[in-house]
């Protein structure tokens, strides 16, 4: 399956891994690479000399090229900006907000960009300045998420830029790579399934609690201060619903979650933690290495597409 994308990123497979926040770390990124698609490394709230030596542990693993997912909320977005242009990355997409102040730079060393975004509104915006290709992606996935739908989203998209579209949001097996190839999208972007990949060192409550999970099983907190995330239900989301119903203030809420990803990501506090996860986690039900989820989704894509 050879599109805009696989040329642009030269990958065998039309397929790039989420930069998710505590997971997409070197080992994932380079499984997913070696596999034959674009693995990344999640900046997150790290800090730039942190992504630096991620990076530099990567290229231990594998010489194929990975990425990294620049998160723009991030108080470190600045630095790790920079480390992407000093350690030679060649591909960087980014998330939770507009990266327009980057791309002049990245641009000028020869980084090809691809912004992650919930709306044609921004679509459009960052083909103007200059971006390579961008990620629609729905509600349907996990963490931080905007309004619309992936079957909405992606076919407005498609419609509305020239560059080519990569869809994100509630896709983890063939059925869904071969469904956003209908909508008009030439990759797709894949997270939660990659969470439960043997390469992932995420603890293994985390994976369980993925593997165990119902179509219902996730919620959407924040939505009243304007930063809705997904996650798994637990105490967790229930304690925070409840604080938000109180009125509680951003900062309070923020404080309540400090570190709760990690909590559940490390030291697999599934319970007590933030379990990021897109509602495509009903639907996930083993772990596998991502080159026997990668080839797996492809044979069954191929297939229906024909
Ligand atoms: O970025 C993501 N997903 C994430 S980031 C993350 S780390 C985090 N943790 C706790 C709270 C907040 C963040 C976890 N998951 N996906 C890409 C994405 N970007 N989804 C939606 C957007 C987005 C939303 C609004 C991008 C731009 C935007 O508006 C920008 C503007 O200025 O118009």
């Amino acid at each position: 399956m050879k599109t805009r994308i696989t040329e642009l990123l030269g990958i065998s497979y039309p397929i790039i891994q989420g930069g998710m926040a505590w997971v997409a770390e070197h080992h994932l990124a380079a499984a997913v690479s070696e596999a034959g698609g674009l693995g990344l490394i999640g900046g997150a709230n790290a800090p730039g000399e942190v992504i630096r030596e991620e990076i530099r542990r990567g290229r231990e693993l594998t010489d194929k090229p990975f990425g990294v997912n620049v998160m723009l909320m991030s108080p470190h977005a600045d630095d790790v900006a920079k480390v992407v242009v000093e350690e030679g990355i060649k591909v960087v997409t980014t998330g939770a907000g507009n990266p327009e102040k980057y791309m002049d730079m990245w641009k000028a060393a020869g980084i090809k960009v691809i912004p992650v975004v919930a709306s044609v509104a921004l679509a459009r915006r960052m083909e103007k300045y200059g971006a390579d290709a961008v990620v629609a992606e729905g509600c349907e996935s996990g963490g931080h998420i905007g309004e619309q739908t992936t079957m909405t989203l992606v076919p407005q998209v498609v419609d509305a830029v020239e560059i080519p579209v990569i869809a994100a949001g509630g896709i983890g097996d063939g059925r869904g790579i071969a469904a956003a190839f209908m909508l008009g999208a030439e990759a797709v972007q894949i997270g939660t399934r990659f969470v439960v990949s043997k390469e992932a060192v995420v603890h293994e409550n985390y994976k369980q609690r993925i593997i165990k999970a119902k179509d219902i099983d996730s919620a959407v907190t924040g939505r009243s201060h304007g930063h809705p995330v997904r996650c798994l239900r637990n105490q967790m989301t229930r304690e925070y619903a409840k604080l938000e119903a109180e009125g509680k203030s951003f900062e309070e809420l923020e404080y309540l979650t400090l570190g709760a990803l990690r909590r559940a990501v490390q030291e697999g506090d599934v319970a007590g933690g933030t379990v990021m996860a897109g509602q495509i986690a009903g639907l996930i039900s083993k772990e596998q290495t991502c080159q026997e989820m990668i080839e797996e989704m492809m044979a069954q894509a191929e297939k229906l597409l024909g």
